[in-house]
């Protein structure tokens, strides 16, 4: 039997102009990275990684056919296997008989491992089909994963390979997720709030329903159900770390809707296992030293410019 209990905290009204910042968040054309606008798209990158934490991209290199298809297929199973089960189990009981539950998520979802190993076997009554897709779609995610992870490194001013490399062997897997219609949403959490722990994570989203909501100066920020076949981004916590603090992992939840049911395809690229994650020492200030080499380097240049002081300590260590 689940226990249940109350936090009201949680519960934060919407403001109205959270509806402007939604229309702000980054949308971010990728294809612009191979032609003339190319810096100012790393530019923008940069900006939505630093400043945001999450953003949209079009024209990201996946197949929008496969996109729609993954979709289908997903909303094909969870009606098959999923939501009966879900609709019995206590949680989606605990509606006649709590007032509000914020310690379970009303949420109804499978965790496929892609790699280093897959575990899509392994999942009951999963259909060749929807494996086959989603195998093909892994591809491409793995694809655009990767090429975010070059401009994010190279925007770093580190080498274009760094995430990639501290993240490797990464880990990569997708949780596909249904948050049922919910008849009294104000008494659930479709997800608590939080971060996500790993590097990048690329979410394929509903069409039609919302309940995705990130956290942005001291208000929810709905995110909009996906148009034109966009895919939404945003960075895990050893982004964060790596990136010594440049680039943010953001709070974030969902709210269960009462007029449908929202599908949420999240892709996770992770560093492995046993990947040993640092702020990379280039972006350190000015990094590590012996505080005696310090004092004799400052002897002699106590009167010139902290700011050059502290590079020559740095590249003295780097
Ligand atoms: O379903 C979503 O839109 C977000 C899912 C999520 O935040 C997570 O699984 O970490
Ligand atoms: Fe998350």
């Amino acid at each position: 039997m689940l226990k249940f209990s109350f936090d009201f905290s949680r519960l934060i009204a919407i403001d109205e102009d959270a509806q402007s910042k939604t229309m702000a968040i980054p949308v971010i054309n990728l294809e612009e990275l191979n032609g003339e606008k190319r810096s100012q798209t790393m530019s923008l990158v940069h900006e939505a990684c630093a400043k945001w934490g999450f953003f949209w991209v079009e024209n990201h290199g996946i197949n929008e056919g496969l996109m729609q298809k993954i979709k289908s297929l997903v909303k094909k199973h969870y009606e098959e296997n999923m939501k009966d089960s879900f609709y019995e189990s206590d949680i989606a009981k605990a509606l006649e008989t709590h007032n509000k539950v914020f310690d379970f998520d009303w949420e109804s979802s499978i965790f496929i491992r892609h790699k280093p190993d897959t575990t899509t076997e392994a999942i009951a009554n999963l259909k060749p089909e929807l494996c086959k897709a989603m195998e093909d779609y892994i591809d491409q995610v793995i694809n655009l994963a990767e090429k975010l992870a070059e401009t994010m490194s190279e925007n770093l001013g580190l080498d274009k390979g760094y995430l990639k490399k501290t993240f490797s062997d990464p880990y990569i897997g997708t949780k596909v997720a249904i948050y049922p219609q919910c008849p009294k949403p104000e008494q659930f959490i479709g997800l608590r709030a939080h971060t996500d722990a790993g590097g990048i994570i690329l979410l394929l989203q509903d069409d039609y329903v919302s309940g995705l909501e990130f956290w942005r100066d001291g208000e929810w920020v709905p995110i909009t159900p996906s148009k034109y076949n966009r895919i939404f981004v945003n960075l895990g916590d050893q982004l964060e770390v790596v990136s010594n603090g440049i680039y943010k992992s953001i709070l974030h939840r969902v709210l269960p809707n009462k007029d449908g049911s929202r599908l949420s395809i999240a892709t996770f690229y992770n560093p492995g296992a046993n990947a040993i994650i640092s702020p990379a020492p280039k972006l350190l200030y000015p990094g590590q030293y012996r505080f005696q080499d310090y004092l004799n380097y400052y002897a002699d240049t106590k009167f010139s410019d902290k700011g050059s002081r502290f590079k020559t300590i740095k590249e003295m260590q780097v």
